[in-house]
């Protein structure tokens, strides 16, 4: 649908960057931090590319005043950083590190100095490594327990200062990784254990929710969830089924869960009759269903969705120009085949490739229509406002002559940015947008080949950058966008 005229930004909304604890801070092992189950996994030969990690990362933890300099030099209304719950509690459930939580103080602070928005994460994947060993981790419920005692320990101290919090980052992504495709610690390959894990996260979720809502009444708390939006290959009403059932195990799983307290039917079905779904007690259900423990705004991460069509695997394809090629997210080539309580998706849905889309370097798709459909779909679902945490492209810049001309990361941001416009000219209610990411830093399995930022900041795979920062040609384009909120963003370019 297109407009003759697009309806403006909304006057305070929040044009930002987002970062991750791990991939920024560096600073492991000072002041009194725990070791997370990221600092063990990374330091696992052949875990990570390269066997990188973030022992320094960006080394924020040492340069975030000149880090806030510069976002406050780029004009940025909003940061979206996460804390590292070892620099806080370094052993998940014992004692407080006041040196901890004085580095947050302070970059709170600093933000604050410079009208930077805070938007803070409380949990990006560094789990505490102890809360691994002593319960693990999220199979526990311990694990949800601990996390109750360091949101109270987080609200309580920055009530005051921190209007929008994010619980979860991606909750989709690091059970999956984490607990069924074995390529994030705790590095486990059981579906069953994924859910188990999931289910006690949504208890987690729900619990610091309520928690922050008898605490910072003023406040906003969400989760940020990866969301993907689900194409049927073909009109055959039986692809168009296909990419219902997918768009409800890969989306509303998680959704459901976090605004209505219940997991959607027709997946938990099919995972009940495999005997992996997560047991709901009536506990639970009290717990998960109590409005006060629903999210008040979405945090949506937008990278790219998917396209699926009908059962093939299980059904033989008898047209030959019907084959197609599966990606790498084919539940089959990550899994032993045959074995259906590993793979309940194949049944429902198969993935397949989206000849319209062009890909990254990565092989992600670029596809800024799908975050207005995402934007619209979330938002038609769920009427809550709506923030988007992440969104951003991975690319192999390149210094030359003292200059980062990024001009495919620029091309790529209008195009999204567009989109959210006209998502919010259909009517979405939008809160901000936080790019990923704000300077350069450290991708989990990508080291620092894959870079995001505004920022480049000069650092590579052996650690031994200087770690001197340079504003790419992004940066001042992102500059000039928040200056004019946005107006210069429209269809007629
Ligand atoms: C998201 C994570 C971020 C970031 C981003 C880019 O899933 O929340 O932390 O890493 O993806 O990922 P990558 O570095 O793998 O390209």
């Amino acid at each position: 649908m297109f407009y003759q005229k697009l309806d403006e930004f909304p006057k305070n909304f929040l044009w930002g960057a987002a970062s991750a604890a791990y991939q920024i801070e560096g600073a492991y092992q000072e002041d009194g931090k725990g070791l997370s189950i990221w600092d063990k996994y990374a330091h696992q030969k052949g875990n990570t590319f390269k066997d990188t990690n973030g022992d320094v990362a960006v080394d924020h933890y040492h340069h975030y005043k000149e880090d806030v300099a510069l976002m406050a030099k780029m004009g940025l209304k909003a940061y979206r950083f996460s804390v590292s719950w070892s620099r806080i509690i370094p052993t998940g459930d014992g004692e407080v590190n006041k040196k901890g939580l004085q580095f947050y103080c302070n970059l709170i602070n600093e933000l604050r100095k410079n009208n930077i928005e805070p938007i803070l994460t409380m949990y990006h994947w560094d789990l505490p490594l102890v809360l691994q060993e002593k319960y693990q981790g999220w199979e526990d419920k311990r694990t949800a327990d601990a996390f109750l005692k360091y949101a109270k320990v987080l609200y309580t101290n920055f009530k005051d200062k921190v209007k929008y919090w994010v619980t979860f980052n991606e909750q989709n992504v690091f059970t999956s990784m984490g607990y069924r495709w074995g390529t994030h610690p705790p590095k486990v390959k059981d579906i069953k254990r994924m859910y188990k894990a999931n289910h006690i996260i949504n208890l987690a979720n729900a619990r610091a929710i309520k928690l922050f809502h008898e605490i910072v009444p003023n406040g906003m708390i969400g989760p940020s969830f990866g969301y993907g939006p689900v194409y049927s290959r073909t009109c055959d009403s039986n692809d168009v089924l296909a990419s219902l059932n997918a768009a409800d195990f890969n989306n509303n799983w998680w959704l459901d869960m976090y605004c209505r307290g219940k997991y959607p039917f027709f997946t938990y079905k099919v995972l009940d009759s495999l005997g992996i779904a997560p047991k709901v007690t009536d506990t639970d259900k009290r717990i998960l269903e109590d409005p006060l423990a629903h999210p008040d705004f979405l945090g949506i991460n937008y990278y790219h969705g998917g396209t699926v069509q009908q059962n093939r695997i299980e059904k033989p394809v008898k047209d030959k120009n019907e084959e197609h090629q599966f990606t790498k997210t084919d539940p089959y080539l990550m899994q032993p085949k045959g074995d259906k309580a590993q793979n309940p998706e194949v049944p429902m849905f198969n993935n397949v490739d989206n000849p319209y889309l062009k890909k990254t370097e990565w092989g992600w798709e670029i596809d800024s229509t799908g975050l207005r459909i995402s934007l619209r779909q979330v938002y038609e679902k769920y009427q809550l406002p709506i923030m988007i945490t992440e969104n951003g492209l991975g690319a192999k810049d390149k210094v030359e002559n003292g200059q980062i001309n990024d001009d495919y990361r620029i091309k790529y941001l209008r195009d999204h940015i567009l989109a959210m416009r006209e998502a919010i000219t259909d009517g979405v209610d939008l809160l901000g947008y936080c790019a990923w990411s704000f300077s350069d830093l450290l991708s989990w399995l990508n080291g620092y080949s894959k870079r995001y930022g505004f920022v480049y900041i000069d650092q590579n795979d052996n650690e031994n950058g200087t770690l001197k920062r340079m504003p790419k040609k992004s940066f001042n384009w992102y500059k000039q966008v928040i200056k004019d909120n946005g107006s210069n963003i429209n269809e007629e370019e």
